[in-house]
């Protein structure tokens, strides 16, 4: 067996399910981890499930995206997080700690096991063997309630390296050379398992960088082996007791469904071009951009290697005088690293902003670039308007690429730059992050849940109508993301735990009008092309969706985790049967589909017709019978409510 069947074998819910690749399998959850933007509605979810305690081994709740507390809200928001914490047994991660996916590995990651996340960059603990998944709340609070996580089990290609990087090309670049080859929607049901002798040369910092952006090509997880250096990685963080050797099965042979093969030698710095994480050229090809601004940082590249890379060069350098250097550390303990060995006088001399240790700019939370500018970021995601300015230019790159060009005021290509340094990471890392751990199971029965007037009840959800009818509200393009569905940013992020009021900014950035529109026409219906709802684990944009009327989303396809949250509210994901049916739909429509319910049990496609042009057309699902039941009860929640599963 490869790494990943061996996982998953290992924590099948009904051990004789076999694994076939695009069919659902179970698996039970050994850890989860949820943050503070998703987290609120996660435990909400979990509350109504009426569970005295947590059933995972272990659960994290983190505070990291909405660390900014311009109002109540958020603090409001921290003081729940932390009071349900207690109450249930779950570990809670206070604002400035750092990073859900940088402290998960530095604390709390176990190679072989299974973690569960709200956020879709869990697979971040790929990294050090974890079978890690991003889902939406509702899957969370299922998962504490010790619920199996329902998915289609993913075809698991091997990805061979071989060599080792050059000077100045990082893991940053191997990940964007995939999105250059694959796309945004490439890995879409897939794994990607890494093997091969270059894997030695990489620790588990690189392989997370890597496996955090898996995220960007659609991947279900990635996975990397249990070898030495993830043993030495636990060694560091003084948790070496964690450790097993896990490795892909050498006797039989493990198999793939395919394999791609990578030189780490013949790669070279690379960087992600404004809109979309999979629009990359090779930085010398658009060399000499003028910048405005360059973030270091997120939990794609915020480790102590990272900014000790990035400090080394600006020892002797200053950031140019147009452009404003902003360095958020991944987490406490890189950051107080930094200071104990004085390389945060280098960044501070420098010229450069030192932001806490949180996602900050990442998720628009503050450092929006000027009107019209350009910033360079070692982060994620560059979808417009995702930095809080909508005309900026974001560009994704490596540390070395991102300190090089705050230096030049440009877009360079480092190798030219100097010798690059070598950094030498320390045997042992200083243990700074305080976590508040519940008490005994007595004193936490009589824990409190502390509730602030912005946190509100969730809306009760009906499930559809046999027969529905209405407008299509929008149409939309590719790729559409749920940033472009419900935008984050300090204005709406701390509005998470209150659906009504977030409801009102759905579609904001694209279609300022759309909530006016579908509250005077009473639509149901979304139209888009592929890839709907990519990006994100967000579960409130589907639920926004779902509570002001919206009752089917008709895509050319959709992104794994948003069409599980889709269903998870109780919302059709129906796909065209011939995708040029897209072209004869406009926005106003009526559309009309009858017998849903009758349909779905058969298995048989549900025609819609379309009352304007005067045309039906049949369209397709690929629900499984779970799923089905799903829709039918209005959702997950009164699914498992109404049926105890
Ligand atoms: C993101 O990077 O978009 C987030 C914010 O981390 C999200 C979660 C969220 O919307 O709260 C994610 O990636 O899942
Ligand atoms: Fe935070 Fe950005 Fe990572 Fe999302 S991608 S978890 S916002 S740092």
């Amino acid at each position: 067996m490869n790494t990943t069947e061996k996982i998953i074998k290992s924590h099948l819910a009904d051990k004789s399910q076999r694994l076939v690749a695009g069919q659902e399998i179970a698996i039970n959850i050994d850890q989860t981890l949820t943050q503070d933007a998703t987290g609120t509605l996660a435990y909400l979810e979990f509350e109504a499930l009426n569970i005295d305690r947590i059933r995972t081994k272990l659960s994290v709740s983190y505070v990291d995206h909405n660390t900014l507390q311009t109002g109540f809200e958020s603090p409001d928001d921290h003081r729940y997080l932390k009071s349900i914490a207690e109450k249930y047994g779950i570990i809670f991660s206070p604002a400035g700690n750092g990073i859900c996916h940088q402290l998960h590995l530095e604390n709390f990651g176990v190679p072989g096991q299974t973690l569960l996340g709200s956020d879709s960059h869990t697979q971040t603990a790929g990294a050090l063997c974890m079978l890690a998944i991003g889902a939406g709340g509702l899957d969370i609070a299922s998962a504490l309630a010790g619920k199996p996580f329902y998915f289609i089990m993913p075809e698991v290609v091997n990805i061979v390296i071989s060599e080792k990087l050059n000077p100045w090309v990082s893991a940053k670049d191997v990940i964007l050379e995939l999105l250059r080859k694959y796309s945004v929607k490439g890995g879409v049901n897939k794994i990607f398992e890494w093997t091969g002798n270059g894997i030695k040369n990489l620790d588990v910092p690189e392989r997370a960088t890597i496996s955090n952006m898996g995220t960007e090509l659609g991947l279900t997880s990635s996975i990397f082996p249990s070898d030495e250096r993830t043993k030495k990685f636990l060694q560091s963080q003084n948790r070496v007791k964690s450790w097993k050797k896990i490795v892909p099965g050498e006797g039989e042979k493990a198999k793939y469904s395919d394999i791609i093969e990578i030189n780490l030698s013949k790669l070279e710095p690379l960087i992600a071009c404004p809109h979309s994480p999979d629009n990359v050229v090779k930085v010398r090809e658009i060399e000499g951009t003028k910048i405005d601004q360059v973030c270091i940082g997120s939990c794609t590249n915020s480790s102590y290697r990272d900014l000790m890379f990035v400090a080394t060069i600006l020892k002797d350098n200053k950031v140019h005088p147009d452009v404003e250097l902003v360095i958020s550390p991944g987490s406490k303990q890189v950051l107080s690293m930094i200071a104990e060995n004085g390389m945060l006088k280098c960044l501070l001399d420098s010229g450069a902003r030192i932001l806490e240790s949180a996602c900050g700019p990442c998720i628009g939370m503050g450092q929006a670039p000027p009107s019209g500018g350009v910033s360079l970021r070692t982060f994620n995601r560059n979808f417009s308007g995702r930095s809080g300015t909508k005309d900026a230019s974001v560009y994704l790159c490596s540390p070395e690429v991102a300190v090089v060009s705050a230096i030049n005021g440009k877009i360079t290509d480092p190798r030219k730059f100097s010798k690059a340094p070598i950094i030498k990471v320390p045997e042992k890392f200083s243990n700074v992050t305080k976590f508040i751990y519940p008490s005994n199971i007595k004193d936490r029965r009589k824990a409190e849940i502390v509730r602030g007037p912005n946190i509100k009840p969730l809306p009760e959800l009906k499930p559809l109508p046999d027969e529905i009818s209405g407008q299509i509200t929008i149409k939309l393009g590719d790729n559409i993301s749920t940033d472009d569905i419900l935008p984050a940013g300090a204005k709406i992020l701390p509005l998470r735990s209150n659906v009504p009021a977030i409801a009102e900014y759905t579609f904001y950035r694209i279609d300022p009008e759309f909530v006016k529109r579908i509250k005077t026409t009473g639509g149901v219906f979304v139209l888009s092309g592929e890839n709907y709802g990519q990006g994100s684990s967000r579960e409130h944009a589907a639920i926004v969706l779902r509570y002001l009327g919206i009752g089917v989303i008709i895509a050319k396809s959709f992104a794994r985790i948003h069409r599980a949250n889709l269903i998870n509210f109780g919302i059709l994901p129906l796909t065209f049967k011939n995708s040029d049916d897209y072209k004869v739909f406009d926005i106003g429509d009526v559309l009309r589909i009858e017998n849903i319910y009758e349909t779905l049990k058969q298995s048989s496609a549900l025609k819609v017709s379309n009352e304007d042009k005067n045309l039906a057309i049949k369209l397709q699902y690929s629900l499984t019978q779970r799923e089905k039941e799903i829709i039918s009860a209005g959702g997950l929640l009164n699914y498992i409510k109404e049926s105890k599963r």
